[in-house]
């Protein structure tokens, strides 16, 4: 499944306890733009109300799930989409160049600045102990905030995901670092990311 070749233009995140790769412009086949359009307008996006420690509140941003499985998090489980052309397109690439076979899809709209993710690993037991999961994003530059679990030494990691970009992380990262993406202070226009992910089991 994993084809060293095909990582060729990625560059390593060198963070202690992680294995992250980075493909700092990918080719989708077309602008990034284009791809962030048709999505904005195709998906059915939701916004749900989430539940965390005791307390439900709107998710700030809005969500859908694509793929062949269900999927639960913070409370919440999420029946798949079927996959569209437009969405098996952007999975083959992503397939292609991480080397990685995903069967689902969580795409986040963030429509502006406001719209946030709060810190989280993705480390859902049907998942896995070392996922692998791709993070392809679209539209307007937003930080990735990356933090380390135990070790207060290490300070947050800011990444700068732009358009295109395209984040891999892998063997333990989920196992020692927390990650999301901050409201921003400057004003921004919409991204999408698009976590491509292997689930393994649905949720029992
Ligand atoms: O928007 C991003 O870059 C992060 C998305 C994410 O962490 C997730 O979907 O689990
Ligand atoms: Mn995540």
């Amino acid at each position: 499944m994993q084809d060293l070749l095909s990582q060729g233009e990625a560059t390593p995140i060198e963070l202690p306890d992680a294995d992250m790769l980075l493909w700092p412009g990918t080719d989708l086949g077309r602008p990034g733009r284009a791809w962030l359009d048709e999505l904005i307008v195709s998906v059915p996006w939701r916004q749900d109300r989430i539940t965390l420690f005791g307390k439900t509140h709107l998710q700030p941003r809005l969500t859908a799930w694509y793929g062949d499985m269900a999927y639960r998090y913070s409370g919440l489980t999420l029946q798949p989409l079927p996959w569209t052309a437009a969405l098996r397109k952007l999975k083959n690439r992503v397939e292609a160049l991480t080397g990685y076979a995903f069967n689902s899809v969580l795409l986040n709209y963030y429509r502006d600045h406001n719209d946030s993710m709060g810190m989280h690993s993705d480390d859902e037991k049907e998942l896995g102990r070392q996922p692998a999961i791709a993070s392809l994003s679209l539209g307007d530059e937003r930080i990735f905030s990356l933090k380390h679990k135990t070790r207060r030494d290490l300070k947050t990691f800011r990444l700068p995901l732009a358009d295109t970009s395209l984040l891999l992380m892998r063997g333990d990262t989920q196992r020692h670092w927390r990650h999301g993406i901050e409201k921003s202070r400057r004003p921004c226009g919409p991204r999408i990311n698009l976590t491509f992910r292997l689930v393994l089991r649905e949720p029992g």
